[in-house]
């Protein structure tokens, strides 16, 4: 059975096109730098806001119209798996993402939920065999079943640290089945609302104990899939353990895992916790910990996570030069954790979306890839942070000199000189770079 009927394959049209189910920058087979688009974009559709969510939030019901919605139970799983796949097809992407309760409803016990999901998986597993379109990740939902309700590896409750176990030991077993490339832990409700009846240090060494666990579990099915911390601050608790790519690498770093994770880092958690997304990509990349990318986008006038899809291109851009700069994403990609806004309720606006998040990655691809050719930042942090390569500075930045030899040279400076940041010039150059992507000069 097909679900997209009035909609055929997305192709490249070029800038030009008035096409709205084309492709304006985002060429698949266009190449930079010896690889091409779509082997450095590596784009990714997630399986929940795409094919299982309904659009409802805190005030009011579902708006979505979807041709599987006539299905119930297993027969919509199914369908859904079925709608996934020419989705995936028509829109030609390499990768998708799915929590276990995104693809196969829970059952009334962790027997039969397990049970359901092995039976779409191989459903899953039979579409990839034609399939191009590979799984990036998978995670498990410990958040939205009531029995997480105090958390799940941080739960008050020692049977909730097993239920979470159990369903992460599936995860990892789904996702050597389906040959992912990575496995995400989101701690939804790894966190608490309030210390007044919080054991903090039992839930983190709980949480560190528990990844541990997973790391060995991993290792002992021979599942070599990387291991990807998606921190975020807030939302559902109040305070999360995970809060953004330093929390969370300080974590790893206490409990002895820093050599098995990396950051899968989205952009509106990013903001939510205060940053913007290239600080927390720029951070995860100096520390080699750039795993992977939730793409999607925040709304400033919004504190919540309202996972839009990605349509500001100096943030694409910006995020490009990171993934760039990063040498790429490795095993990881751009997987589109952004959902249509409730109004966009029609089915096509399923494709309008991803083709905007698509075009909006590739315009920031070409423009970061032109920024760092034409060395425009580089210049300016080597300008910048000149006192450190002579001199003192050099000292310094080589850890050969102390207290004593630093006040030397201070007591001996005349009047320090300063050199202006220039940042309104940066900025213009860069909308400058911007607006040449598309005139082509
Ligand atoms: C929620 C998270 C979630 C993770 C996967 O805010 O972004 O969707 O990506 O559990
Ligand atoms: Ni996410
Ligand atoms: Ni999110």
């Amino acid at each position: 059975m097909t679900y997209f009927n009035t909609i055929s394959k997305i192709n490249y049209e070029g800038a030009g096109s008035t096409n709205p189910f084309a492709f304006k920058f985002y060429n698949p087979k266009e190449e930079i730098n010896g690889k091409t688009m779509e082997e450095i974009l590596r784009f990714g559709v997630a399986y929940w806001h795409t094919f299982t969510m309904d659009g409802s939030d805190p005030f009011g019901s579902g708006t979505m119209i979807r041709s599987w919605d006539k299905f119930k139970g297993m027969d919509l799983a199914k369908a859904r798996v079925e709608a996934a796949f020419e989705f995936f097809e028509k829109l030609d992407v390499p990768f998708f993402c799915f929590h276990d309760v995104d693809i196969a409803p829970e059952g009334d016990s962790l027997r039969e939920t397990n049970q359901n999901l092995d039976i779409i998986v191989s459903m899953v597993k039979d579409y990839m065999k034609t399939s191009k379109t590979k799984l990036l990740w998978n995670t498990a939902n410990n958040f939205t079943h009531p029995r997480f309700i105090h958390g799940a590896a941080t739960s008050n409750s020692a049977d909730i640290f097993a239920y979470s176990a159990a369903k992460v030991k599936k995860g990892l077993e789904v996702g050597k089945e389906l040959g992912a490339e990575n496995y995400v832990f989101w701690g939804g409700r790894e966190g608490y609302e309030t210390l007044l009846n919080t054991n903090m240090k039992l839930e983190m060494d709980n949480l560190g104990r528990f990844l541990q666990m997973a790391v060995d579990y991993a290792k002992e099915i021979g599942f070599d899939a990387q291991f990807l911390i998606e921190p975020k601050p807030k939302e559902p608790t109040t305070h999360q353990y995970d809060f953004d790519v330093a929390t969370g690498y300080a974590f790893l770093q206490h409990y002895n895992l820093q050599d098995h994770f990396k950051f899968n880092i989205e952009a509106n958690h990013a903001t939510l916790a205060g940053h913007t997304f290239e600080h927390e990509l720029r951070y995860a990349r100096v520390h080699n910990m750039l795993g992977s990318v939730d793409a999607n986008q925040g709304d400033p006038l919004l504190g919540w996570d309202t996972d839009e899809f990605p349509t500001d291109l100096c943030s694409t851009t910006l995020a490009m030069y990171e993934i760039l700069k990063n040498g790429g994403l490795g095993r990881g990609g751009l997987n589109f954790d952004a959902k249509v806004r409730r109004g966009s309720f029609e089915q096509e606006d399923l494709f309008h979306a991803h083709i905007a998040g698509m075009d909006s990655f590739a315009v920031g691809l070409k423009v970061a890839n032109k920024l760092i050719e034409d060395r425009v930042l580089e210049d300016i942090l080597d300008n910048r942070y000149m006192s450190f390569t002579d001199g003192i500075g050099l000292d310094i930045a080589e850890g050969k000199t102390n207290f004593h030899e630093l006040e030397q040279h201070a007591l001996n400076l005349g009047e320090v000189k300063h050199q202006s940041g220039r940042l309104e010039k940066v900025k213009a150059t860069i909308n400058q770079y911007l607006l040449r992507a598309y005139t082509g000069e």
